[in-house]
């Protein structure tokens, strides 16, 4: 049985990821940090798997991670851990520097020192792209990130491509577009759009406020997306891919549609602009060319733009008349 170790389980990715490596009969071993109040919602329908065990520690502890390595010795190890939110990088930017950057070259150590056979996967974002430089971007695209997490997430991609050329590591950066589901976090805009929405049709919210409606994103699903991070560590030789669907929509058609769906009509009667949601530096647009993912992983989306506001906000319904308080 392959044994995969999961920075960030607790997370969207992570949770979608461990499914998806229980499925396939993988061992699994998440990483945990200690908090006050469990925060387990995400992975409460595999936290009683045989074959799942959730291990303590944190990206700012060093130790906690090597001994994990130590003791589990993976073959695979995903590093999904970050502070992911880029309206917080700014408020944050220390720790997320911390989180986000230091963390990866943490667990690089750690794997180097304790299981240097084993294949490393780092979750870098199409943030770096940042003010775009080309369109759509690819591989070998420059980076000009446009927040501290986008430049947090620049270092993580270095640092990863460093340790495989020093070291001869199996360490591979997938450079993935804004990829969402129902089990994104509500401060993210599409599931706070979904969520908003939802709530407006069932009478508990009137209005939704957010920031800039212009900016554009590629936003895939991130069932979807997991599968590409576990095709990257199948191969036989380490490589970076970007992975995107190769569309992109505003803030604005997400909401359109999200409007259509709930069956609200036209956003413009709900939506209220509120400049808490700007943000000090924007990344106006983002779309990838996931050819190289195509034709060397064989990965390919499933679902389209429409289909996923669809899923999200249908969810969110069903989410909300259930907690109908
Ligand atoms: P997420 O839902 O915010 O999950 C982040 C995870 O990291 C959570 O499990 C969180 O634990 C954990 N974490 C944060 N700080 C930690 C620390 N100091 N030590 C240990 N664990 C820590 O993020 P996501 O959407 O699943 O994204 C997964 C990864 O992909 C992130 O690195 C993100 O930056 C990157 N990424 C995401 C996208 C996207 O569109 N979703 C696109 C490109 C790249 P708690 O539950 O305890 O907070
Ligand atoms: O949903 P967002 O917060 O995602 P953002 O900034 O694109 O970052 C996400 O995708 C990255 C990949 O490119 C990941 F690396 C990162 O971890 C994260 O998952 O914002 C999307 C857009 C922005 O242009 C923002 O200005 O939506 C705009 N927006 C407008 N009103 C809003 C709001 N964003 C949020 N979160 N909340 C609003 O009220």
């Amino acid at each position: 049985m392959k044994k995969a170790f999961i920075t960030g389980i607790t997370g969207q990715d992570g949770s979608y990821l461990a499914q998806f490596l229980l499925e396939k009969g993988y061992n699994v071993y998440g990483l945990t940090r200690r908090t006050s109040t469990q925060n387990f919602e995400r992975i409460k329908e595999i936290i009683h798997h045989p074959n799942l065990e959730l291990i303590s520690g944190d990206l700012v502890d060093q130790q906690s991670i090597t001994f994990a390595l130590q003791d589990i010795q993976p073959d695979e190890i995903y590093n999904l851990a970050a502070q992911s939110f880029v309206k917080a990088s700014w408020e944050q930017p220390v720790l997320t520097g911390e989180f986000t950057a230091i963390g990866v070259t943490k667990v690089l150590e750690a794997m180097r020192l304790a299981c240097p056979k084993a294949k490393f996967y780092q979750a870098s974002s199409s943030e770096m792209f940042g003010k775009v430089r080309e369109v759509p971007q690819n591989e070998n695209t420059p980076f000009y990130p446009r927040s501290p997490y986008g430049v947090a997430k620049v270092y993580g991609h270095w640092i990863t491509v460093n340790y495989r050329e020093s070291y001869d590591l199996f360490a591979v950066s997938g450079i993935l577009f804004n990829h969402e589901s129902p089990r994104r976090g509500l401060e993210f805009v599409t599931r706070k759009i979904s969520n908003t929405v939802a709530r407006i049709k069932l009478g508990k919210e009137e209005v939704i406020e957010l920031g800039n409606l212009d900016s554009k994103r590629d936003w895939g699903y991130a069932k979807d997306y997991v599968q590409a991070m576990w095709l990257m560590l199948q191969q036989d030789k380490a490589d970076d891919y970007v992975i995107a669907t190769g569309e992109t929509h505003s803030v604005r058609e997400f909401l359109q549609i999200a409007c259509k769906v709930a069956g609200l009509g036209d956003y413009e009667k709900y939506y209220k602009h509120n400049k808490k949601y700007d943000r000090p530096a924007e990344v106006d647009l983002l779309i990838g060319n996931p050819e190289k993912a195509k034709k060397v992983l064989h990965w390919s989306p499933t679902i389209s733009f429409e289909e996923l506001v669809t899923l999200m906000v249908e969810k969110d319904l069903e989410f909300e008349l259930k907690n109908s308080n």
